[in-house]
């Protein structure tokens, strides 16, 4: 007998920047590596994913990427079967012919909208909720990654913190200080290196290509790599997915931001400070204050105040400098609970494990 459920299709389309695919793209090589899954990843922009993924030919309709089958998906695609799973990313909206041919089959396939990741507690009471089609005999759940166990989890591959402990038993440390910086055009990134530039211990800061390089830049001049009185400014290449998350288990400080990084950082158990996605509004600043009040918790006041601070500092481009110096001051009270945080989270299901016993509950 077949095993439940071995067919699920994944839908992404690519809005901006690297989150919609990166979370797509840990998810279904996730499904395929860890749970056999046959998955089919559907994109409609390969050149995003190619970064993350370099054996990925952005010139192929079709292609076989651990363990994955990706599709360009365009206009034209017709698809030719239904999955059993189909994971509508971010409420990409499926193609409507896709749609309809779900509706003809019988037992109805599980259909899944995965959501944004956000702390605010009204995304707890919509984990899992059901939403009729208004036209077709097909019901969408919506799935909300999130913190706690009441919401789906967060994507942890099976040996992810094993490995991270593998490879920081093998660090020497210092007193150098690693920063990595991945973050919008919109940080003040500026002030940040004005910060670094006056400190009394050797930093090295290593920086994303793209926005994060285009603020140094803007702000040095020249060419890399720069040094700044102490400070060592070196910009990185793109670095396929799983070689930036150990960038970010061996650097003592990340600047991270949007989704998965922002995951990711808090995975490595370092000290981290998240750039939020900007919305309209500053909407945002909502879901940045629902985080910091679920992750401060258990850290003193003066940590507490700390990390908020810099955190706040970071998004609306205020007083950085007392920021920074007050974190610095708090960090190895913030290292450890980085570290707990992680173990509290890896306490919960993974997403993609909650995902999959989701579904099966729904057959
Ligand atoms: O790129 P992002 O800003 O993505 C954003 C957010 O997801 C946001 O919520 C969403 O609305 C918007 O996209 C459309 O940041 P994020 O989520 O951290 O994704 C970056 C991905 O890029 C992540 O998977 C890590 C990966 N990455 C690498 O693999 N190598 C690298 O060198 C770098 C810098 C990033």
């Amino acid at each position: 007998m077949a095993p439940m459920q071995l067919h699920w299709d994944i839908f992404c389309r690519v809005i901006d920047n690297y989150g919609d695919i990166g979370v797509c793209w840990r998810l279904a090589r996730q499904l395929a590596n860890e749970h056999g899954k046959e998955v089919r990843l559907w994109l409609d922009d390969l050149n995003s994913l190619q970064p993350l993924c370099p054996d990925v030919n952005v010139l192929l309709a079709e292609q076989l990427c651990q363990g994955v089958k990706i599709f360009h998906w365009t206009a034209n695609t017709a698809v030719d079967r239904v999955a059993e799973v189909i994971i509508e990313g971010f409420a990409c909206e499926l193609p409507h012919a896709y749609q309809h041919a779900m509706a003809q089959v019988t037992p109805q396939p599980t259909w899944i909208n995965l959501d944004y990741l956000t702390a605010e507690s009204w995304a707890e009471s919509c984990h899992g909720m059901a939403s009729p089609h208004p036209s077709l005999p097909l019901v969408k759940y919506f799935f909300f990654p999130g913190f706690s166990p009441a919401s789906g989890g967060l994507l942890r591959e099976r040996n992810l913190l094993a490995e991270r402990d593998q490879l920081m038993a093998g660090i020497d440390r210092n007193d150098a200080l690693d920063i990595s910086l991945f973050c919008y055009g919109s940080a003040p990134v500026g002030k940040l290196l004005d910060v670094l530039t006056d400190s009394d211990t050797e930093i090295r800061l290593h920086v994303a290509p793209g926005k994060p390089l285009a603020a140094v830049i803007a702000h040095l001049g020249g060419d890399a790599p720069w040094q700044c009185g102490h400070l060592s400014v070196l910009p990185f290449d793109f670095l396929p997915q799983d070689n930036f998350d150990r960038l970010l288990w061996r650097c003592d400080i990340n600047f991270i931001r949007g989704e998965d990084s922002f995951v990711r950082a808090q995975w490595a158990g370092q000290p981290f400070v998240w750039q939020i996605y900007p919305q309209e509004e500053e909407a945002h600043l909502v879901k940045l204050s629902a985080f910091l009040g679920c992750y401060t918790q258990g850290l003193s006041t003066a940590a507490t105040n700390a990390a908020v601070n810099l955190f706040k500092a970071w998004n609306s481009a205020t007083d950085l400098r007392q920021a920074w110096s007050d974190f610095l001051l708090a960090r190895p009270e913030i290292i450890k609970h980085n570290r707990r945080w992680a173990t509290q989270l890896a306490n919960n299901p993974d997403l993609t494990n909650a995902l999959v016993k989701f579904c099966e509950a729904k057959v």
